[in-house]
């Protein structure tokens, strides 16, 4: 493939250079290459970059059109265009050392007139990330389609009320599935765009949920048919778009998927933003995730609290990370999944390096994360604590309650005649606060 020109000429490669590096573009804790535990730093932890934000986000808010005007965009037409902007992508994934991409099928290649012109732009592209995909090493993490900006989607895709916009969704999601097989993606996820409703005086809410569990089971036996092994995720979020999104939290999903008959075939896509947004933390997402067997892959990215939408901030707040990690080593990782930088600049950040300074803070806050949380799951003290609080459980009576043998007759015999009233204990929350305050600060 010939050498295409530097679309990023003033920065380089981003190098480790250590805690004490002074350089701004540089990593102070993401070492790519560092062994732990048999497996590099990036194997580890599977950094992502969304195409989305990085290549197609211009800045736009409800109040102003993009601040952020990108070289690579000026071109003859929307397909050459395209193929120029993947080029600056895959510099960008490789400078920024991170091993994998992601994006949406109408990312990467232009919406046609019609279907069939759509799907030959996405071919024309796909055959370019294949090739780029080859010469850079790059790969892809999870592919999607965009279910949700043409305005065909306004009511819904697959809970939309017109069944020929369902098909069209379908024969959206099956080209999409293909091109993710074709470029070798490890995950499939489906975020439930504007699948939810505004108002229940237009809307049949049994009937909408009951189309999305068809959608979503053609989707498995598809993929099944075409040799898809990928892991499909859905990823919850519980309101913007659309006011009541069906896919609300970890729990509504996991509820959704049983009901459905699907649990087999899903795992989640937890985002940051989107926890917050549903009232709950990063980590809670994550632990219910995990405790149904069900965590899949993160979108890496962060909210503000003082706004109620999805400002898909960069997150350094290596608290909540840890935390997060935490929850993520003990359910044993990600599996296929990875962490997904579903980010984008602020308005006002319009230079190319900005990008980086974004990329950089992210890993970094993800890679210090990472190696705190190993420590503190190594030294075992909040583990420990834990196991002691529930110890009555592991002999006698608290065994019996676990392992179904206790009923409430025999519970209360033990209590009227032998237990009497029990003794409270502290949950000690300060003290394993300042705890964890001394593995993050000292
Ligand atoms: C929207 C969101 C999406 C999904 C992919 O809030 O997070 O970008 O990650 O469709
Ligand atoms: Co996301």
């Amino acid at each position: 493939m010939k050498k295409s020109r530097a679309h990023f000429p003033t920065v380089a490669p981003i190098a480790y250079e250590g805690p004490g590096a002074t350089r701004p573009l540089a990593f102070r804790h993401y070492n790519p290459d560092e062994v732990i535990d048999g497996r590099t730093m990036a194997e580890h932890l599977r950094f992502s970059i969304a195409y989305w934000h990085a290549f197609r986000g211009v800045g736009s808010d409800p109040f102003g059109p993009g601040t952020i005007v990108r070289p690579w965009e000026q071109g003859r037409d929307a397909l050459s265009v395209a193929k120029t902007r993947m080029d600056a992508a895959f510099e960008f994934f490789q400078k920024i050392r991170a091993p994998f991409y992601c994006f949406h099928d109408r990312d990467i290649a232009p919406e046609g007139r019609t279907l069939a012109e759509s799907n030959k732009n996405l071919d024309a592209l796909v055959a370019h990330a294949q090739d780029l995909q080859q010469a850079t090493g790059v790969k892809l993490l999870w592919g999607t389609a965009n279910l949700f900006s043409h305005p065909r989607y306004m009511c819904g895709a697959a809970t939309n009320p017109d069944a020929h916009v369902f098909a069209y969704a379908a024969a959206q999601v099956k080209k999409a599935l293909d091109v993710t097989k074709q470029l070798g993606g490890e995950n499939y996820v489906f975020w439930g765009g504007r699948e939810g409703y505004e108002t229940l005086l237009n809307t049949d809410l049994k009937r909408e949920q009951e189309h999305l569990a068809t959608f979503l089971h053609l989707a498995v036996d598809y993929a099944k048919s075409i040799g898809f092994t990928g892991q499909f995720l859905i990823e919850p979020k519980p309101k913007e778009p659309t006011k009541h999104q069906y896919d609300f939290d970890v729990a509504s999903g996991i509820a959704f998927l049983r009901t459905h008959g699907l649990e087999k075939h899903f795992k989640f896509n937890i985002e940051t933003n989107h926890a917050t947004l549903a009232g709950h933390s990063f980590q809670h997402e994550i632990e219910v995730a995990a405790a149904a067997g069900m965590l899949g892959s993160i979108d890496a990215n962060s909210g503000d609290l003082l706004l109620g939408w999805d400002t898909d901030q960069f997150n350094t707040d290596v608290r909540e990370l840890t935390l997060a990690m935490i929850s993520i080593l003990r359910a044993g990782g990600l599996g296929s999944g990875g962490f997904n930088f579903d980010a984008k600049l602020r308005r006002p950040s319009i230079d190319p390096e900005d990008l980086f300074h974004a990329h950089i803070g992210g890993m970094d806050a993800y890679a210090l994360a990472f190696k705190l949380a190993r420590r503190i799951l190594a030294d075992g003290k909040f583990t420990q604590f834990v196991q002691e609080r529930y110890a009555s459980y592991d002999t006698g009576f608290g065994r019996e309650i676990e392992t179904g043998r206790a009923g409430f007759r025999q519970l209360e015999k033990l209590v009227l005649t032998r237990l009497g009233e029990p003794t409270p204990r502290s949950g000690r929350q300060e003290y394993l606060e300042n705890l964890l305050l001394s593995y993050l600060h000292g």
